[in-house]
């Protein structure tokens, strides 16, 4: 049987409401990324333009279709109508020229009120209290340092919060390992590319303690979908306390000394660094501090030890094309390599 038309209008509009019924829900409860819930300086100037865009071309809808509604209904055809071809009327110098100027003036309000938006978060000055943050995009994952405070982390950004009082804005100096990236958190800003040799800026001043999701926004590969981003905004202290466990050298536990071997013979070390102790690579993201992350492999999965057990078994599991080779590590070389990096606090 086919579906007749009337049937899938019905069908689309249900999946409409379903949709904007299902963000909203989403929205407040805060897991998924948008624009609609600004909450640092860039985010609410981004926000508030869109909403005088919306007014705009909402106010076009609204004359449009009223006009449109209007002749259909005074026009149309009656029985009264004489037969043959209504008048037919060519030109009117009049009108061409308002519906040539009207929409000429509506694009420069427009053109105009974005650029001083694009300008005003971009010659933002920076202030003398900054955080720096280096952001390097890499296939299918981040790397953030802290030149400052000699960190280097990866996948989940922790910032300080920003306020009236205490401002803390972090300004991030992004950059590119290979492709192209974009780094995106719709609620604290807009998007700006990683681009390889080449350094883009933007700034955030969060305003809310709290957890920020984002993502690449930027097509970069097979697992672009799964280079999720977290972004803690931390109180002062915890932002304190969370900077000085990162920079610790990797704890040292003699017990997990065996797992420790594998990851230093299973070239594991060739891809990860681990601060304080042999493992200096840089292909992968750093591990010094792994068990302070919530999640695995750029937001692909909890960090629990099953799944780092399973990551490490075969990484196509979780993020099919991630550029980590699974090694053939025997169960007992993965129960000692998980339990070494399960230290890793
Ligand atoms: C050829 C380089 C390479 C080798 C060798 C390698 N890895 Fe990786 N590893 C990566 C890359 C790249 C990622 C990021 C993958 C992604 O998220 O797309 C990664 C991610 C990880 C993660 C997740 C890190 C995080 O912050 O979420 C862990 C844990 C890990 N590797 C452990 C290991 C262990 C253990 C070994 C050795 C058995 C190993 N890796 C060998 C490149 C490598
Ligand atoms: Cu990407």
């Amino acid at each position: 049987m086919q579906t007749s038309r009337s049937q899938r209008l019905m069908y689309r509009a249900i999946a409409v409401t379903w949709l904007l019924l299902a963000s909203t829900t989403m929205i407040a409860q805060g897991t998924t990324p948008s624009t609609l819930a600004p909450a640092s300086t860039p985010a609410h100037q981004i926000f508030d333009l869109s909403l005088f865009v919306i007014a705009i071309t909402g106010g076009i809808f609204v004359v449009v279709g009223g006009l449109i509604a209007m002749a259909l209904y005074r026009f149309r055809a009656r029985k009264s109508d004489p037969l043959g071809e209504p008048a037919q009327i060519y030109g009117s110098t009049q009108i061409e020229l308002a519906w040539t100027v009207i929409p000429i003036l509506i694009v420069v309000v427009l053109f105009l009120t974005t650029a001083r938006i694009i300008f005003a978060i971009q010659d933002a000055p920076k202030p003398k209290s900054a955080l720096d943050v280096t952001v390097i995009g890499h296939q299918f994952w981040w790397e953030f340092r802290y030149p400052k405070y000699g960190v280097v982390s990866a996948n989940e950004l922790h910032i300080p919060v920003s306020s009236k009082t205490a401002p803390a804005a972090t300004f991030l100096k992004l950059t590119s390992a290979d492709v192209n990236h974009s780094f995106w958190i719709p609620q604290l800003g807009g998007k700006t590319d990683l681009i390889a040799n080449h350094v883009n800026t933007m700034w955030l001043d969060p305003e809310k303690p709290g957890l920020y999701v984002g993502q690449c926004a930027q097509f970069c590969g097979s697992q672009h979908a799964m280079m999720l981003l977290r972004v803690y905004v931390d109180t002062p202290e915890q932002f304190d306390t969370w900077i000085k466990n990162q920079q610790l050298p990797a704890l040292e536990d003699s017990a997990v000394e065996a797992g420790r071997m594998v990851f230093e013979k299973q070239a594991c070390m060739n891809c990860h660094t681990v601060s304080g102790t042999a493992a200096t690579g840089r292909f992968g993201p750093d591990l010094t501090h792994l068990m302070s992350r919530a999640t695995l492999a750029s937001g692909a999965m909890d960090n629990t030890p099953a799944n780092l057990r399973q990551w490490i078994k075969s990484p196509n599991s979780f993020k099919h094309g991630a550029l980590m080779p699974a090694m053939q590590l025997s169960d007992e070389q993965l129960d000692r390599v998980t339990a070494y990096l399960e230290t890793l606090k």
